[in-house]
């Protein structure tokens, strides 16, 4: 039986279609800037996010990195809701490359309430640290996939602007907000100094993010890519993937949130489960295992056995990402599968 990989949407793997677009790619020196097929994406990206220019990087952590390394001076302090992917999931990299703190915000549904904010910002005090950046990340992925509601960003987003502090948005899935409001990622956009969008998640390039923001800022940003390792060659084969990805990949991506409102309605009669179905607004579900009898690692490993693998979530269990490489059917299939997984070992204690 056939493994279906539901630990993230990062697991896809380039389509026959995607892999012809990357071997036919036109390429050259992207450090010179002469690969087309990077410039072209780089110009697609831009003119999607409504921005002056954009940048291809190599990684979703990269990109986020890169634009915080801009935007801030050592020993400044940034604001992150205390969840989000920047804090938790880039090895401490904002404290490593930008010598920053991040002063932490607790979020519902990864949404920082804006009294909160508000109180995080410090006051212009010669002996506290200066304040330079907001961080938002929609749709936020520990929180379970869910939206940053647009009326909330617009909120966050004018303080900033009063405040004379960046705000950058952490968009690695912002084409799923999209997908599931209808909200052009322009507009999304619009309310942010740097839009980072990975084009290797839901959307299935095999590689790449890029980010976004007016020239002067790319400009330095194109600097500390290079400074970290990520200036690329002939980058066009792997641009090409995220060319064909946004081309093609991102109208099906509301499939994926139904896929993951039926696992969703399954997985809530589990045994052990207990899944917030408010949460699951595009295509995570996190559930919630704190009442199994099974510690989550187990749970983990008795699925893995038959053929059904999922993830790590936040500190309360378990996550099941839906992608295009998972049917609806083998969707099904999983969730039969864990019922009676979960139903064996809660009755086995
Ligand atoms: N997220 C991965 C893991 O790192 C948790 C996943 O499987 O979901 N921003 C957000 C919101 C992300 O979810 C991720 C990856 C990134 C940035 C980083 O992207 P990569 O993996 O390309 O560095």
């Amino acid at each position: 039986m056939s493994i279906i990989d539901l630990r993230s949407d990062t697991v896809t793997r380039p389509s026959p279609a995607m892999r012809q677009a990357m071997a036919q790619a036109d390429v050259g020196d992207d450090i010179f800037g002469e690969d087309p097929t990077v410039n072209r994406l780089q110009e697609t990206v831009a003119q999607l996010l409504g921005k002056e220019a954009a940048l291809y990087l190599p990684s979703g952590s990269m990109a986020n990195q890169v634009c915080i390394k801009v935007h801030t001076s050592a020993g400044d302090e940034i604001i992150a809701e205390k969840d989000c992917h920047v804090f938790n999931y880039e090895t401490a990299g904002i404290a490593f490359l930008s010598s920053v703190q991040v002063h932490t915000i607790i979020g519902q549904h990864g949404v920082m309430p804006l009294s909160e904010i508000k109180k995080a910002i410090r006051p212009k005090l010669y002996y506290m640290p200066r304040t330079s950046l907001i961080c938002l990340e929609n749709t936020h992925n520990r929180a379970g996939g869910t939206i940053y509601p647009i009326e909330e960003i617009k909120s966050v987003s004018d303080l900033a602007r009063n405040e004379r502090i960046k705000i950058h948005l952490d968009g690695a899935r912002l084409w799923n907000a999209c997908a599931a409001t209808g909200i052009s990622p322009k507009e999304y956009a619009s309310y942010f100094d740097s839009v980072s969008v990975c084009l290797s998640k839901g959307l299935g390039a095999p590689v790449g993010s890029v980010i976004a923001g007016d020239r002067a800022f790319v400009d330095v940003a194109r600097h500390f890519r290079k400074l970290f390792g990520g200036g690329m060659r002939q980058a066009g084969v792997l641009a090409a993937a995220g060319l064909y990805a946004l081309e093609h990949n991102v109208q099906r991506l509301s499939e994926d949130h139904t896929k993951a409102v039926r696992l969703a309605d399954t997985l809530a009669t589990v045994p052990g489960f207990s899944i917030d179905r408010s949460s699951v607004q595009t295509n995570i579900v996190i559930i919630d295992v704190t009442k199994a009898k099974a510690q989550p690692s187990d749970i983990l490993s008795a699925l893995k056995k038959e053929n059904v693998l999922l993830s790590a979530g936040n500190y309360m269990g378990i996550r099941a990402v839906t992608h295009m490489d998972v049917s609806q059917d083998e969707v099904a299939s999983a969730g039969e599968i864990i019922t009676k997984v979960m139903e064996k070992l809660e009755r086995n204690g």
